[in-house]
């Protein structure tokens, strides 16, 4: 059965190459699994239909035939169950990816998306120019620890996996002065995102944009 990966038709330029069906697109194809792409726009996104694949009218939703899915980590999650080239086959190293991904989306990104809010949609706000320095603080935190883990290792687990995917999508949204600070995260995140299956997906998420752009 085809697999099906909803996506916007069309974007504004700051947020094209960063909309969240990127992780599934990676990990799709990561995996060697074919998918459509279902493009939608604002008119889909509120309709009934839609909500009843994705509650919140977001991008991404997925199906497969077996099952129907939103949030783009339970996807990755599900996709890191069918391949090798995502997770271990063993009970503990799927466990341990599922680990990575949980702590990429909730130890991670609410701080780099708090900075992401307030660099992209407030910046120079009065309130984010007090709260800013606060925020990076509580980001420079995380990745400290993250990096202390990672070590001298390639990859968070050793190997290539899932977990890594989705911090790799998480580290690309920290400004790139911050994660210079931290130069084996910066060099980690350069590896993860060299991977073939992670520019095949990026041209894919962005194929539709350029098709779509606006007229000038
Ligand atoms: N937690 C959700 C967030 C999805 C999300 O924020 N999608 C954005 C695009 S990156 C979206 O559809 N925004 C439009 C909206 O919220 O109406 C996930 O990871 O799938």
């Amino acid at each position: 059965m085809t697999i099906h990966l909803s996506a916007f038709r069309w974007v504004p330029p700051f947020a094209q190459g960063h909309v969240r069906d990127l992780r599934v697109r990676w990990a799709l194809e990561e995996a060697g699994l074919p998918y459509e792409a279902a493009l939608i726009g604002p008119a889909d996104q509120a309709s009934d239909n839609y909500r009843a694949w994705q509650p919140f009218g977001q991008v991404p939703a997925f199906r497969d035939g077996e099952v129907e899915l939103f949030e783009s980590g339970a996807i990755v999650l599900y996709l890191s169950r069918r391949s090798e080239a995502l997770a271990p086959t063993d009970e503990a190293g799927r466990a341990r990816v599922a680990t990575w991904i949980l702590a990429a989306l909730n130890s991670i990104e609410p701080q780099v998306g708090q900075l992401a809010l307030t660099d992209i949609f407030h910046k120079g706000e009065a309130w984010t120019v007090e709260r800013r320095p606060q925020i990076v603080a509580m980001v420079e935190k995380r990745l400290q620890q993250l990096e202390a883990w990672l070590g001298e290792k390639e990859y968070l687990e050793g190997r290539f996996t899932a977990g890594d995917l989705l911090m790799a999508c998480v580290l690309r949204e920290v400004p790139d002065d911050i994660l210079a600070r931290y130069p084996r995260l910066e060099t980690y995140r350069a590896r993860c995102l060299a991977r073939p299956a992670f520019r095949r997906a990026l041209d894919a998420q962005m194929q539709p944009f350029r098709e779509n752009a606006p007229a000038a």
